[in-house]
């Protein structure tokens, strides 16, 4: 039987714009989607690079004016892949005119905007791209954690690593600007782990912080580092920034319970730490797992096992969970309510970081 057609428009064609059209295109590749993908229109500022994107990616059309086309009666999907300022209105013109919505992370420049932008996709399928979710062996930490293996977790250390802060080529980036970006590296970078570890670890209770701006010549902060009490009473430690000279794209996490230890390391995003201390102690240490089995998540979409994937299958992987949910009527992960909880633990990092205190987070602030 013929799949329905879903037609897509991509706002926005940078790094993100390229990395969601290959998803696009290679996704029917590996999974069984339920829709067949049409990708009728790229949107973006710049025409001449605009034009090289749509050629390069296999887009129908290019346009420049957004708002018309959130509203093309021809476009079933909008994807927000648009500098932070522009996710919300982009995302609520889509959702007023009943189109799914996909959008990038941090999902908004401020918590209010957040939740706004929660209330109105409430009507249509919805889902942001925090992609590392979708790393085999992340989410087979998440499983090994949510069947027990590590017993009660006691300390969750997360770290996200960049060093193009003081590269002075990148002046003027739209992601060091606060009003277009809403923050720096916090929301960056400090978005990804603050979704992983409540994923992994649940809710985030409180949260202590410092921010710092190494550059005088930007108003957005370079590393964030904070603090956090996690509901399950565990602590931990997170660590966000632009300034960690050696590290490239550094995302890791460490996570010690009271029966084992797991280590995860985005550049090296096929393997998975894993010590387990019911093992013998003579010979207990961390096994180095490589996760690319059938028997684990996502990766027997891909290649035979042992035969390492990439950064761009976590997003050929969301995007297949993502429309495998809409054509069913489910909700796919993380959807918008879970990056407002994100926010919400964001802005009190922002918070705590300007009044040099602990800033609790009460339920009624996640609901
Ligand atoms: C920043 O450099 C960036 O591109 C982030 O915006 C992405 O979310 C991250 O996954 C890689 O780094």
């Amino acid at each position: 039987m013929a799949k329905p057609r879903l037609r897509v428009a991509l706002i926005g064609h940078g790094f993100m714009g390229r990395v969601h059209s290959n998803a696009y295109r290679q996704a029917p590749h590996f999974f069984d989607l339920p829709y067949e993908i049409d990708c009728r229109v790229i949107c973006g500022r710049n025409r001449e690079t605009l034009a090289q994107t749509a050629a390069t990616w296999g887009w129908e059309e290019t346009a420049t004016d957004w708002e018309t086309v959130a509203a093309r009666p021809d476009i079933d999907l909008v994807d927000v892949a648009t500098p932070n300022v522009l996710h919300a209105p982009v995302a609520i013109a889509a959702a007023a005119a009943g189109k799914m919505v996909l959008c990038e992370k941090p999902l908004a420049i401020s918590l209010a905007e957040a939740v706004r932008m929660r209330d109105a996709v409430a009507g249509v399928p919805n889902m942001v791209w925090f992609n590392y979710r979708r790393v085999p062996a992340v989410a087979f930490a998440q499983r090994l954690i949510a069947e027990g293996r590590l017993g009660k977790i006691y300390q969750y250390r997360a770290t996200y690593l960049q060093e193009w802060g003081p590269d002075r080529s990148r002046v003027g980036n739209w992601k060091t600007q606060k009003a277009q970006a809403g923050n720096g590296v916090l929301g960056d970078l400090g978005s990804h782990l603050v979704d992983l570890a409540m994923w992994i670890n649940g809710p985030i209770n409180a949260v202590s912080a410092l921010l710092h701006t190494y550059s005088g010549d930007r108003d957005v902060d370079d590393t964030a580092l904070f603090l956090a009490r996690f509901a399950n009473g565990s602590v931990g430690t997170f660590e966000a920034s632009r300034y960690a000279t050696g590290c490239r794209n550094r995302n890791a996490f460490e996570i010690h319970g009271e029966r084992g230890m797991l280590r995860f390391d985005l550049e090296n995003l096929n393997h998975l730490d894993f010590l387990d201390t019911n093992d013998a102690s003579e010979v207990r240490g961390p096994r180095h797992l490589l996760v690319t089995g059938y028997e684990h998540p996502y990766a027997g979409h891909f290649w035979k096992p042992g035969h390492v994937i990439g950064y761009e299958h976590t997003f050929i992987a969301a995007l297949s969970d993502f429309l495998t949910a809409a054509a069913r009527g489910e909700t796919a992960h993380p959807d918008f309510t879970d990056a407002l909880h994100t926010q919400v633990v964001l802005d009190a990092v922002e918070r705590s970081a300007a009044e040099h205190a602990w800033r609790e987070i009460t339920p009624t602030e996640m609901a």
